[in-house]
């Protein structure tokens, strides 16, 4: 039970990930792969090991892993279009897996708990850059309500854990992600995956690339695998209970047009473009600051997103067949 918490040496780490057959997760285990730490055991879980929306299979899970640390990732995740359809399902299905992992990790003494917010579920009307004091300063952008405050809940237990027992649960806030692992599926998943996958087909059949809404929107996106170390890092360095966004500078937002025409460039594809405006262009920006993170980590390098972008769909084209589409 979760006694054998304490009685494990101090040193030793079991380090349960949420979510770790996802995109982020997927990332983590790589970049853990490529550096192992003797005194970190790590366990990867899926919804097939426990659906976290249940209180007793989440229980099950830290019965039979004894984790003493945390990297909370499971969640419904979508972009735009599927936020748009199901602000219900967001906040029923995320309150409910995030209850479960944060009280589960609490009764288990759990030593820390790095849980996952995201920049779009910032006040929609907002001075900019965006910073960590903003979270809870308005009403988030409509599309995607429902996710946005049940992504914020998780910084108002993280508080509550700590003030009445001490529990060491944060949380990080990071921008729009995209790589390898990611989900393609066109209705369901964000936008840079859908646009791989859209250019892909295009490339094949010869028909013109459609980009949904006006392509203005802009957004910060981040490497997988560099947000994968930013995530060890946090695990391992990180004490504060407040969130922190990890996300590229303000200088490096780009237009989706702009990350469109890296998409077109790295299929090389010479085919027609074309913009459905019918299509919601959703959120216009969510600028956020880096400032704190740089407070931190001064010299952290991100990778050039062309370069990332070139490198996902290099593995979307090799992984085709497995991908979630
Ligand atoms: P993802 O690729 O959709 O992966 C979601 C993960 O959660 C999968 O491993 C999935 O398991 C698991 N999961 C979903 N429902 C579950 C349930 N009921 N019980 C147990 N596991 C469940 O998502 P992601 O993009 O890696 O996102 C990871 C975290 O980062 C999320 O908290 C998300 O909110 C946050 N985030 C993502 C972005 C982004 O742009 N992608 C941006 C900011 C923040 P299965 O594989 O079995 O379905
Ligand atoms: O990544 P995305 O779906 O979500 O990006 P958000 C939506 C923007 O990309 C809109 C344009 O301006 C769309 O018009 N877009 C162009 C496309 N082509 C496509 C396409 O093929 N697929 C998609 N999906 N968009 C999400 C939040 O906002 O950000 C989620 O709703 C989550 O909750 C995620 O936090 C990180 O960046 O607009």
């Amino acid at each position: 039970m979760a006694e054998n918490n304490e009685k494990r040496s101090r040193e030793e780490k079991v380090i349960l990930v949420t979510g770790g057959t996802g995109l982020v997760g997927k990332a983590i285990e790589k970049v853990v792969g490529d550096d192992p730490r003797p005194d970190e055991k790590w366990v990867f879980m899926s919804s097939k090991d426990a659906d976290l929306t249940s209180e007793a299979e989440t229980a099950a899970l830290f019965e039979k892993h004894q984790p003493t640390h945390v990297i909370h990732l499971a969640a419904m995740v979508g972009g735009l279009f599927k936020n748009l359809a199901y602000n219900l399902d967001f906040w029923r299905v995320n309150i409910k897996i995030n209850d479960n992992v944060l009280n589960t990790a609490f009764k288990f003494k759990c030593r820390k708990v790095v849980s996952c917010l995201s920049t779009c579920i910032f006040p929609n009307k907002t001075t900019y850059p965006i910073d960590e004091t903003m979270v809870h300063n308005g009403p988030p952008h409509d599309s995607n309500f429902g996710y946005s405050y049940a992504k914020r809940m998780i910084d108002v237990q993280n508080k509550a854990y700590h003030k009445q027992h001490g529990c060491q649960f944060t949380s990080v806030i990071p921008t729009n992600v995209f790589g390898p692992w990611d989900n393609f599926n066109l209705e369901d998943g964000h936008v840079l995956p859908g646009l791989m996958h859209k250019c892909r087909t295009s490339k094949k059949q010869d028909t013109p690339f459609t980009i949904w809404g006006t392509g203005s929107p802009r957004r910060q996106f981040i490497y997988s695998y560099d947000l994968a170390r930013l995530f060890l890092w946090t695990l391992r360095e990180y004490e504060e209970i407040d969130p922190i966004i990890l996300s590229v500078g303000e200088e490096d937002e780009v237009s989706i047009k702009e990350a469109a025409e890296m998409v077109v460039e790295a299929f090389e594809f010479k085919g027609e473009v074309v913009y459905d405006t019918s299509k919601s262009d959703g959120q216009f920006k969510k600028t956020a600051s880096n400032a704190k993170l740089r407070k931190y980590l001064p010299d952290f390098k991100f990778t050039p997103i062309k370069q990332a972008i070139k490198e996902t769909v290099d593995w979307f084209e090799a992984n085709y067949e497995i991908a979630r589409k």
